[in-house]
């Protein structure tokens, strides 16, 4: 009997180790073939552009980490200061036994410095799209503060997705958007994701995390490195397509691109083509005219004010905000009022 259960046991075991690997598969197929499609898109329209987010493969992630640490890039500095000075001022709003929800999880440094200021942090929730990922984090972070619940969710925290309820006796639900992704956002949808804030995290709030409108010199230098590792960065996703895709861009052919259009107030990033040239991705070819580009990312940035505007139309009530001398970046906090019914 004994015996037969081991034995069922093991099988479970086995099925359950097959399921997850099926479905590692199944998410790589799955990922591969929104890439395909995008860029299939991307490449048919007039103006030629592909998502950001297919920056970051392995690669792309450990070139975005080295940019962090370039002398030109400001953000990631700056902000890591901020946090590190004020992040007891943020943790005595945060309150004890407050939980928190981070969207989007490279920066596990950072979420660190919020957690060794807070009262008894009581649950850290990271939402990333990349489970491999998030495994690995939560682990380390289990190792180094045994009292917080760690609760990672794999979802796409642009689209919709549900949190696990509210503990008993917890204290406030905040969220944690750091590094100014939000400025990866077009207007349209960065409303949408603070609208979506304001309800998932009803009666708590939102950390935000947002780089600046500052002179155009600064940030020109900050998205044009004298190593070129943001260069690499923005090539990195044809060099992607490539080896995921078996499209044959001769990526250097194409020169990296990054400007600062003051009227829109974003950073954009490009890869312009040296020539005319063809590039086949898949059963279909694109033609580029010498010139022509492939716009690969919109880095928005901010003012506070706007900033406070843009969470008002959400629905959210600006509160403290933390911002360097120099007004480089800012950390904004933003309450998610309670529901009606709630109160
Ligand atoms: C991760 C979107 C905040 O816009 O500064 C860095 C990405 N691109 N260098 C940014 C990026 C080029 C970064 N964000």
């Amino acid at each position: 009997m004994k015996d037969n259960l081991a034995c069922a046991d093991a099988a479970n075991n086995v099925d359950r180790a097959n399921n997850a690997e099926a479905n590692a598969q199944a998410m790589v197929a799955r990922a591969q073939n929104d890439f395909l499609h995008d860029l299939h898109q991307g490449l048919s329209a007039p103006h030629k552009r592909i998502s950001p987010k297919y920056f970051y493969d392995v690669q792309g992630s450990a070139l975005f980490d080295r940019i962090c640490t370039l002398p030109e890039y400001y953000p990631t500095r700056t902000e890591l200061a901020l946090l590190q000075r004020y992040a007891p001022d943020m943790a005595a709003h945060m309150g004890a036994q407050a939980e928190v929800v981070e969207f989007g999880a490279g920066s596990l440094h950072k979420v660190r410095l919020l957690l060794d200021a807070m009262d008894e942090p009581r649950r850290y929730i990271p939402i990333d799209i990349s489970g491999a990922h998030l495994n690995g984090a939560a682990r380390g972070l289990r190792q180094d503060y045994p009292g917080l619940l760690v609760e990672p969710l794999v979802a796409d925290y642009t689209q919709d997705f549900t949190l696990p309820p509210a503990l008993p006796t917890a204290g406030k639900r905040v969220g944690f958007f750091p590094g100014s992704t939000l400025g990866n956002f077009e207007p349209q949808e960065a409303l949408r994701f603070l609208h979506q804030c304001a309800h998932t995290l009803q009666g708590g709030a939102l950390i935000l995390g947002a780089d600046l409108v500052k002179s155009p010199d600064v940030l020109h230098a900050a998205y044009n490195d004298a190593q070129g590792v943001t260069a690499a960065f923005n090539r990195n996703v044809m060099v992607r397509a490539n080896r995921e895709l078996g499209a044959n861009f001769m990526v250097h052919d194409f020169a990296h691109s990054a400007f600062y259009n003051a009227p829109l107030r974003r950073i954009e990033m490009h890869l312009m083509s040296t020539r005319q040239q063809t590039v086949r991705v898949g059963d279909s070819t694109f033609s580029f005219a010498q010139g022509e580009t492939l716009h690969t990312e919109n880095s928005y940035k901010f003012t506070v004010e706007g900033l406070h505007q843009l969470a008002l139309q959400a629905g959210l009530k600006p509160g403290p905000f933390w911002t360097d001398p120099e007004q480089q970046f800012c950390l904004l906090w933003l309450d998610a009022p309670p529901s009606r019914n709630q109160a």
